[in-house]
């Protein structure tokens, strides 16, 4: 019976150099599955999902990942156990350790914020002089508050923060807010927001000059995917003349493709989009006489 082809190549690689590089991700958590999901759209397979294990191979890519708790992440590739680990920014910046961030990932987005309960007042941090703050973010909060010159005392408790007011334990919450549903429901507002964070990935300066070719590999990669999520292609019809009208509107990569129509007088216009001008530019071209718009997904994008 004739070898599975990928299992050949994978073999062959790992015989010829044996490099392959550690990435530290989540275990289970808000990232866990979006981390996964990311190298899964970077053509990255697992043999096994690696859940019950602490570390799984990639089949087809000179990676292995590491399953963590978030905080241990920077920690870990700060001592280079991992190449490069996949966290929330929030993470590395409480965490303090020596790491740097290579590249955003746009998932995982949250801020941390300083909330109050809703009839107490707030006109600035110094309004925090003296109150005894709850937070599982003791260094970043720390920080802030040595900013602003006020001095106040920082309960370092792990997990529901929310509650703390309303228990007596603190009078004012430092923690992750999302929606801002958690705050709500538990009678608390939000007065400062102190950092925004998203996933990011990190790695310890000065990385091993074989394997950053490997993460350059991955990163560029992570790109295409991220790229092409904001981004749709676009097919419209339109008259000869409103050519050069509508391609001003849809530059595209380089420039829109044009081709002709089996109707006289009218082409096919081909071009990218990027999402968040997306309804703002459909109109425009609908008003210069584009017809027949699809938009349509991209998978990967590549300049
Ligand atoms: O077990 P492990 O230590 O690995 O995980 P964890 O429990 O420490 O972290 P986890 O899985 O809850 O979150 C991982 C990362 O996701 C965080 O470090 C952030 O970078 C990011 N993230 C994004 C969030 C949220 N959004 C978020 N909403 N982390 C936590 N929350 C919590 C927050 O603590 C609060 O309780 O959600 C609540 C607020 O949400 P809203 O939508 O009600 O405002
Ligand atoms: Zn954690």
């Amino acid at each position: 019976m004739p070898l599975d082809p990928r299992f050949t190549v994978n073999r062959v690689f790992y015989f010829r150099g044996g490099l392959l590089i550690t990435l530290a991700v989540q275990k289970s958590g808000r990232l866990a599955e979006k981390s996964l999901a990311l190298l899964q759209e970077c053509g990255v397979a697992f043999e096994n999902s690696g859940k019950e294990k602490l570390i799984a191979a990639a089949a087809n890519f000179p990676l292995q990942l590491l399953f963590l708790r978030d905080d241990d992440i920077p920690e870990c590739v700060a001592d280079r156990i991992a190449d490069i680990g996949l966290v929330g920014e929030n993470v590395v910046a409480e965490t303090q350790r020596e790491v740097e961030i290579i590249e955003r990932l746009g998932f995982g987005r949250c801020r941390l914020s300083l909330a109050l309960p809703k009839g107490m007042p707030y006109a600035g941090p110094a309004d925090l002089q003296g109150k005894k703050i709850a937070t599982s973010y003791p260094n970043i909060l720390g920080a802030f508050l040595k900013r602003h010159g006020v001095a106040a005392v920082i309960h370092e408790i792990n997990g529901s923060v929310e509650i703390a007011p309303g228990i007596g334990l603190a009078e004012a919450i430092f923690d992750i807010v999302s929606t801002g549903s958690t705050l709500m429901s538990n009678g608390l507002r939000e007065v400062e927001q102190v950092m925004t964070s998203e996933a990011v990935v990190i790695t310890a300066p000065g990385p091993d000059p074989a394997k950053q070719r490997i993460i350059d590999q991955l990163l560029f990669r992570m790109r295409a995917v991220r790229k092409a999520g904001q981004y749709k292609y676009i097919l419209l019809n339109a008259p000869d003349d409103k050519i050069a009208e509508i391609t001003a509107l849809l530059p595209g990569m380089k420039s829109p493709t044009v081709m002709p129509l089996a109707l006289p007088g009218w082409s096919s216009l081909h071009s990218v989009i990027r999402e968040d001008l997306f309804w703002e530019i459909i109109e425009q071209l609908k008003q210069h006489g584009a017809e027949g718009i699809l938009v349509i997904a991209i998978e990967k994008m590549i300049d």
